[in-house]
C-alpha cells in the first residue's frame, strides 16, 4: 500500500492510555443499577443482565491470565478512530496473553452471521494504527436481533474459540449488542459481549458515555470546512451558503461546528420542535436575517443546517410516525416500490395528507419509501438545504415585492457529511478510541458481559482519564420502532437548558447581523498542545471547562 508522508509520521504515533489502564487492574464495582425508563418492562427483558453496576478500573495486582480469543464487528456508519480501537484491542487482548487471537468480522453485523471473518494480526494491525476509515474489516448495517442469528453467531465463535465478542457501534447497535449478551447469558453460552460507543452524531452520550467516539474528528474536519467557505463567502461577498450537516436526528454536529466557526445562522431541530415552529417558521427566521445583513450592505453569509431537521419540524414529525405505522404494516410489503406513495397516499389520516401533499415531492418521497433497517428515516439523503434556500428565496421576493427587503440574493449549497466519517483520527480520538479497546479488554478478562466500554473525564489529560463500564440496560427505555414498541438505548438529543446551547443562544444574534467568523483551520496532528489536543467546544462547556 502506497502511503502519504502523514500517514508514514502518524503510524508511529503511540495513543495515550490512562493511568489505571497502564498496568494491571482490579474492578470496583458501584451499587446495582436501574434502566433509565420502563424499569419494570427492561427488567423483565434482560434477566441477566439487568441491573449490574458500574465498573472503574484501578491499579491492581498483576496476575498470569489464559490466551483469550476475541471477536470484533464494526457496525453501522463510520467514525473516525475505528481501527484505533481495534488495535487497542489487539494490543490489550496481547497483553493478557501473547497467545491471545484477534478476529475481526467481516462488512458488519452480518460477517457473524455469514461466518465471513479474518484473523487480524500484527501485520494487518500495524497497517491500520491512527487511520481513519472502518477498511480493516469494512463495516455494515445489518440489524442483529434474530435468534436465527445468534445461532448462526454461536456456531462461528464456538469454532474460532472465541469467549469474546465486541461490538462498535451506535445506540442501535449497543442496543443488539445488549440483546445478543442477554441471549447468550440465558443460554449459559459462554461468549461476553462488550460494547464501543461510536458514532460521529455525538447522540450516545449520558452520564456515564462523555461522548461517542468520531464526534471529535468530524466537526474538527467539517468546522475546517465551514470557515473554509466563510473566508470565501467574506472574501466575495455575493453568496449565502446553505451547508446541511450530518448527524442523523440530532443537531449535536451542527451545534459544535457553530461554536468553532460562529456563522451567522445555525438552525438547532430540537429548538426548532420545542417552538412548534412550522417550516415556514424556519424559513422566515433565515430570510430575516438575509435581509437585516443585507440592510447593512452584506449580501452574504452562512446558514448551518442539521440533516434531521425536517424530522423535528412538529407537522412533520406526526407524519413520519404515520408513514412509520404505515410503512410496517404487513400489506406494505407486497407493494412495490412504484405504488409506495399511492399505499401510504391511502393510509394517511387527512390531517397528515394534506402535509404530505403540501411538501416538494422530492422530500415527500424520501419520508414515504424505504427505512434503513434500524427503522430510520434515511434523512441524509434529503436535500433540506436546497429546500430552505429556494423558500427563502421566495419569500425574500415577496418582502422586496412588500418593500421589506433590498439586496441581492444569490444561494451556494453544501452537504457535508461523508468527508468527515473517515478523516484521519484527532489526537483526541486516537487516543480515546485507543483506550475505548484496551478497556474493552479489561472488561472481557473482568468476565463481564452485557456492558460498554468507557472512558471519562476526557477534557483532563489522558493520563487522568478514568476507564471502566457501564451496564448496556442502564441506558435502555421503551420507544416504538417500526411500528412496535422495542427496548432502545435513549438517544441524546441537544438540551436546550445545557451548557452548549445556552452559550450558542446568547451570541447567536450578534454572529447573525455582523461577521464574527473564525477559522478553525485544519486538524493538527503534531504542534503545540492547546492547537493539537483541544476537546470539543460542547465537552468544554458541558464540563464548565
Ligand atoms: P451511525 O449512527 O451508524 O454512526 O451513522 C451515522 C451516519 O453518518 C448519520 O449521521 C447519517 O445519517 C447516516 O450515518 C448515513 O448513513 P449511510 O452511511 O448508510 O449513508
Amino acid at each position: 500500500m502506497e502511503k502519504s508522508y502523514l500517514q508514514i509520521a502518524r503510524a508511529a504515533y503511540q495513543p495515550k492510555l490512562p493511568k489505571a489502564l497502564q498496568g494491571a487492574v482490579a474492578a470496583k464495582e458501584g451499587k446495582p443499577t436501574q434502566s433509565v425508563g420502563n424499569q419494570e418492562e427492561i427488567q423483565q427483558l434482560f434477566p441477566n443482565t439487568y441491573g449490574m453496576p458500574v465498573i472503574e478500573f484501578e491499579s491492581g495486582e498483576a496476575a498470569q491470565l489464559p490466551a483469550i480469543n476475541v471477536g470484533v464487528i464494526l457496525s453501522g456508519g463510520q467514525a473516525p478512530g475505528g481501527h484505533n480501537v481495534i488495535s487497542g484491542l489487539f494490543d490489550g487482548i496481547k497483553s493478557i496473553n501473547a497467545d491471545s487471537r484477534l478476529y475481526g468480522f467481516i462488512l458488519g453485523p452480518g460477517g457473524l452471521v455469514d461466518h465471513n471473518y479474518i484473523e487480524l494480526t500484527s501485520d494487518i494491525i500495524d497497517e491500520y494504527r491512527n487511520t481513519g476509515g472502518f477498511d480493516i474489516i469494512g463495516s455494515g448495517r445489518t440489524k442483529l436481533e434474530e435468534v436465527d442469528q445468534f445461532e448462526k453467531g454461536i456456531e462461528v465463535l464456538r469454532q474460532l474459540n472465541i469467549k469474546a465478542l465486541v461490538i462498535i457501534g451506535g445506540d442501535d447497535s449497543n442496543t443488539n449488542a445488549c440483546v445478543l449478551a442477554e441471549y447468550y447469558a440465558a443460554k449459559n453460552y459462554g461468549v461476553q459481549v462488550i460494547g464501543c460507543p461510536k458514532t460521529i452524531d455525538g447522540d450516545l452520550k449520558n452520564e456515564q458515555i462523555e461522548t461517542s467516539f468520531g464526534f471529535d474528528t468530524a466537526c474538527k474536519t467539517y468546522s475546517e470546512l465551514i470557515g473554509n467557505i466563510q473566508r470565501d463567502c467574506n472574501s466575495a461577498r455575493k453568496y449565502w451558503h446553505f451547508i446541511k450537516l450530518m448527524g442523523r436526528s440530532a443537531s449535536h454536529i451542527a451545534l459544535e461546528c457553530a461554536l468553532q466557526c460562529q456563522p451567522n445562522v445555525c438552525l438547532v431541530s430540537e429548538e426548532v420542535e420545542a417552538k412548534d415552529m412550522t417550516l415556514d417558521d424556519v424559513v422566515t427566521y433565515i430570510a430575516k436575517a438575509v435581509a437585516d445583513r443585507a440592510a447593512d450592505g452584506n449580501n452574504f453569509g452562512t446558514v448551518l443546517i442539521p440533516e434531521g431537521l425536517i424530522e423535528f419540524i412538529p407537522a412533520i414529525k406526526k407524519l413520519i410516525a404515520e408513514l412509520n405505522d404505515i410503512l410496517a404494516m404487513d400489506e406494505a410489503a407486497e407493494v412495490s416500490r412504484k405504488e409506495q406513495i399511492d399505499f401510504v397516499k391511502r393510509h394517511l389520516s387527512e390531517t397528515n395528507l394534506a402535509i404530505f401533499n403540501s411538501l416538494p415531492t422530492s422530500v415527500a418521497r424520501q419520508l414515504a419509501l424505504d427505512r434503513d433497517p434500524h427503522g430510520n428515516v434515511q434523512v441524509s439523503l434529503i436535500e433540506t438545504e436546497k429546500l430552505l434556500s429556494e423558500m427563502v428565496a421566495d419569500k425574500l421576493i415577496a418582502w422586496k415585492r412588500e418593500g421589506k427587503y433590498c439586496g441581492k440574493f444569490a444561494a451556494q449549497h453544501h452537504f457535508f457529511g461523508y468527508e468527515g466519517r473517515c478523516a484521519a483520527p484527532s489526537n483526541y480520538d486516537a487516543d480515546y478510541c485507543y483506550s475505548l479497546g484496551f478497556n474493552a479488554t479489561r472488561l472481557i478478562a473482568a468476565g463481564k458481559t452485557g456492558y460498554m466500554s468507557i472512558i471519562k473525564n476526557t477534557t483532563a489529560p489522558a493520563a487522568e482519564w478514568i476507564a471502566g463500564g457501564v451496564p448496556i440496560t442502564m441506558m435502555m427505555n421503551l420507544e416504538r420502532r417500526n411500528g412496535k414498541m422495542k427496548p432502545v438505548i435513549r438517544k441524546a438529543l441537544v438540551e436546550l437548558d445545557g451548557a452548549p446551547f445556552k452559550y450558542f443562544a446568547a451570541n447567536r444574534e450578534e454572529w447573525a447581523r455582523q461577521t464574527r467568523y473564525v477559522y478553525p483551520g485544519p486538524i493538527q496532528y503534531f504542534g503545540p498542545t492547546e492547537v493539537c489536543d483541544q476537546p470539543t467546544m460542547t465537552l468544554k462547556l458541558e464540563q464548565n471547562k
